[in-house]
């Protein structure tokens, strides 16, 4: 907990996060947003949006690998990122005050940076599995490991279509190498608290960097899209001797102030 007053969240919903390492807030996005945010990853997906290459677009592996042929791309899509850099209807709901208010009361700070997006398109009959994973096992040069993603549903997300599930507390582990994956799926298989996140449209659902969490395959005949944007505090740094990805540097800021030798 922290001195600063939080502006949008009670002390019992920081509580919860802070307990549960997630965090849902219902209907939170203006529904106008969520229909443009809506349109503008089917026409990224399509291919037709000249400003997102298709390099940051990745398509679900029966499709990548050819063992399907690709009629539609937007139901070939499993996620696309970096898209709050280029797509003006994406910034405004990753700079947004909607999302960012509660970001900075769930960190205590309102100096932000976002960290990096990815639209998940989870599309009808084919959409694949994201396996258990804390999000910090891919970021695991910046620290500390609190950053915090605000996933966003753009269609309903139910159990049935692919919605994200919660391993309750798990945040509170630190970080499990991800060669651990065989025990923590076991773990996961009845004994520790797992929980769903369905989401109607615009709502929002909150999580920690340490928390796991995972989505199951969509084979229903309804697609779930869902834009997670990744946010740190401005005073997060990072070592570069740890080599994971660096094509998202330099991270922008989001609001407040930046800090020397800080990320
Ligand atoms: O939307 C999904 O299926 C996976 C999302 C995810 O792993 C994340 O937002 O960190």
């Amino acid at each position: 907990m922290t001195a600063r007053t939080p502006r949008v969240l009670t002390e019992a919903q920081l509580a919860d996060f802070w307990r549960d390492g997630y965090l849902i807030v219902d209907d939170l996005v203006d529904p106008d947003l969520i229909a443009r945010m809506g349109q503008r990853a089917d026409l990224i997906a399509s291919g037709a949006a000249d400003d997102v290459p298709q390099h940051y677009v990745q398509l679900e592996r029966r499709f990548a690998d050819g063992q399907t042929a690709v009629a539609d791309r937007t139901t070939a899509v499993r996620k696309m990122y970096q898209l709050a850099r280029r797509d003006p209807v994406l910034r405004e709901h990753a700079f947004g005050a909607a999302v960012v208010d509660v970001i900075g009361d769930l960190l205590g700070t309102d100096d932000l940076k976002l960290y990096n997006d990815q639209l998940f398109m989870k599309p009808a009959f084919h959409g694949a599995a994201q396996h258990w994973h804390q999000d910090s096992q891919a970021w695991s040069n910046m620290f500390p490991m609190d950053l915090v993603t605000a996933w966003t549903a753009i269609d309903q997300a139910t159990i049935a279509n692919g919605c994200l599930w919660m391993a309750v507390g798990s945040h509170r582990w630190g970080m499990v190498p991800a060669s651990h994956k065989d025990q923590i799926e076991a773990l996961f298989d009845g004994e520790w608290p797992i929980e769903p996140v369905e989401l109607r449209p615009g709502s929002v659902s909150f999580h920690h960097s340490l928390t796991y969490h995972s989505s199951r395959p969509n084979t229903t005949p309804r697609r779930r899209r869902g834009y997670a944007t990744h946010y740190m505090r401005s005073r997060t740094w990072y070592d570069p001797a740890v080599r994971v990805r660096d094509d998202l540097l330099p991270f922008e800021l989001i609001r407040g102030r930046e800090f020397p030798g800080c990320a």
